[in-house]
């Protein structure tokens, strides 16, 4: 993809996504827009690993998009890129805490002394898209405290859309922003998110059969190829629901705090919470979540 440094600002948020703080919502009512508060030390420090790892992951970005026209690809590459990102998230995260845990998707579990509290991390979700110089790829960081998700920050270095969140204190875009998932409860209105297993992942005929229903009863089905982002888009109300299967809890601790932080609820598909352990997870207003479940999960 040629003159993509255009899409990269790699700022502080452009003003181009900041809201007014009144601003029509998408049902087309006047919302009034509740004041952003200055961000906590944990999700500062979550950020700039972010941001530091997300420079990284951009500048081989602009490579990947070179290799495509070589024969051997950029398979090797890509995944030179994905170790790159993940120890400069290691790196920062470690020397900002260095007594927390992490579980992250390339080099697993490191205990930390601090027993309570764990990094995961997903230096770079959606590692498709980015292999094929498709511009839909995120950062993942989430925190675990005693076992509870209590932050996550998702980072879109492309579009730099910044996601975070802790735990009682909201979610926000670009720090400015509060997010809210959508409030819509009409299922035939419903812009729904979905992963689909590629070649050598579990579990295709039953998606076919979830696609099949879930397709004769909402208005579009949309494929990111990054949970995380799936789970970001949420939250900000673009989607109204994402559901996936067999996913890790890398690809979705961030995501499950920035959810329910912008006001939504997260379940894997029996119901319960035990998305983190079954790999699966629906997202989206509780009305939605409970619509879209009976409707692919029975
Ligand atoms: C990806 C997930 C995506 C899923 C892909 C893949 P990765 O994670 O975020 O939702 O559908 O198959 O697992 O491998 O890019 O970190």
């Amino acid at each position: 993809m040629a003159g993509q440094t255009a899409l990269t600002p790699l700022g502080n948020g452009p003003a181009l996504l900041s809201r007014p703080r009144s601003c029509n919502s998408r049902n087309g009512t006047t919302q009034q827009q509740p004041a952003a508060m200055p961000a906590s030390a944990l999700i500062n420090v979550m950020t700039q690993a972010a941001r530091k790892a997300a420079r990284s992951l951009v500048r081989d970005f602009g490579e990947v998009e070179q290799l495509q026209v070589s024969i051997k690809g950029p398979a090797n590459f890509v995944s030179a890129a994905d170790h790159k990102a993940e120890e400069i998230l290691f790196r920062e995260l470690n020397k900002a805490r260095p007594q927390y845990g992490f579980l992250m998707e390339e080099g697993g579990e490191v205990e930390g002394a601090d027993k309570s509290h764990r990094w995961i991390i997903d230096p770079l979700d959606g590692t498709t898209n980015f292999l094929h110089g498709i511009p839909l790829f995120t950062i993942s960081i989430g925190l675990e405290r005693d076992g509870q998700l209590v932050a996550g920050v998702i980072y879109n270095p492309i579009a730099d859309e910044l996601f975070t969140a802790e735990k009682g204190k909201g979610a926000f875009l670009n720090e400015k922003r509060r997010l809210r998932v959508a409030a819509r409860k009409t299922v035939g209105d419903a812009v729904i998110a979905t992963g689909i297993p590629h070649r050598g992942r579990p579990g295709h005929p039953g998606f076919l059969k979830e696609m099949t229903t879930a397709m004769r009863e909402v208005a579009g089905i949309r494929r990111t190829g990054s949970a995380a982002l799936d789970l970001a888009w949420t939250a900000a109300g673009r989607f109204d629901c994402y559901w996936e299967r067999n996913i890790k809890p890398w690809d979705m601790a961030a995501g499950i705090v920035i959810v329910r932080e912008a006001g939504g609820l997260v379940t894997d598909l029996q119901g319960s919470d035990k998305m983190m352990d079954k790999g699966d997870v629906i997202a989206g207003n509780g009305h939605m979540v409970k619509a879209i479940r009976t409707l692919v999960a029975g």
